[in-house]
């Protein structure tokens, strides 16, 4: 069965905007997982340990007929792929994809949250979810765009509208 979700991309080291677009072309050319929309791109103040660079980032929405484990799988093993070492919680990296929904599934497992844990409180996830997902409703019954009202664009500007996946 093929199911929709949307996956949050993060990265603020060693050219993130590049990070980023080879990201959106690695998930596209895994098998059982295409690409459906993708959002723009942001600049956004990092949030966390001080003293980081500033993030870039986007949400895609994928088809895919991944369960969600193998689905984490694919996105980690592009993580790792992209340098990815996991050191300091919430601090700097070449790369982080999250996955915010899975169809309507609610999912607590070791290794899986779903929705994603902090979504709701990150306005660098919602504005750039708002841009492919205008109509979406988030599981507790708040529409997606009161919430991106509510929190603002604070701290975000778009870099480019749309962009080549390399
Ligand atoms: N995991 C559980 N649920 C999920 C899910 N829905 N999607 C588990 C993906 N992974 C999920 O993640 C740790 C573990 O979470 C995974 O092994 C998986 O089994 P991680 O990426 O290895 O480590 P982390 O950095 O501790 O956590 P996470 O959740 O990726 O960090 P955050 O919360 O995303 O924070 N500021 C700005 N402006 N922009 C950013 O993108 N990102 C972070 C990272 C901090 N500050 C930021 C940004
Ligand atoms: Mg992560």
């Amino acid at each position: 069965m093929v199911e929709s979700a949307y996956v949050a991309l993060g990265s603020n080291l060693e050219q993130p905007q590049l990070q980023l677009q080879q990201a959106v072309a690695a998930i596209n050319d895994t098998e059982n997982i295409s690409i459906v929309a993708c959002s723009r791109l942001y600049r956004s103040d990092p949030v966390g340990p001080p003293g980081q660079p500033d993030y870039c980032n986007a949400v895609v929405a994928i088809d895919t007929s991944l369960e969600p484990l193998a689905l984490l799988d694919a996105l980690q093993a592009i993580e790792n792929a992209h340098g990815r070492t996991r050191t300091l919680h919430w601090g700097p990296r070449t790369l982080d994809l999250d996955i915010l929904l899975y169809g309507n599934w609610t999912i607590q497992s070791p290794r899986l949250t779903i929705p994603h844990a902090q979504m709701q409180l990150r306005n660098f996830v919602l504005c750039p979810l708002l841009d492919i997902a205008p109509d979406l409703v988030l599981a507790n019954g708040q529409p997606l765009s009161a919430l991106v009202e509510k929190l603002g664009y604070w701290g975000l500007s778009v870099i480019a509208e749309d962009y080549p996946w390399l």
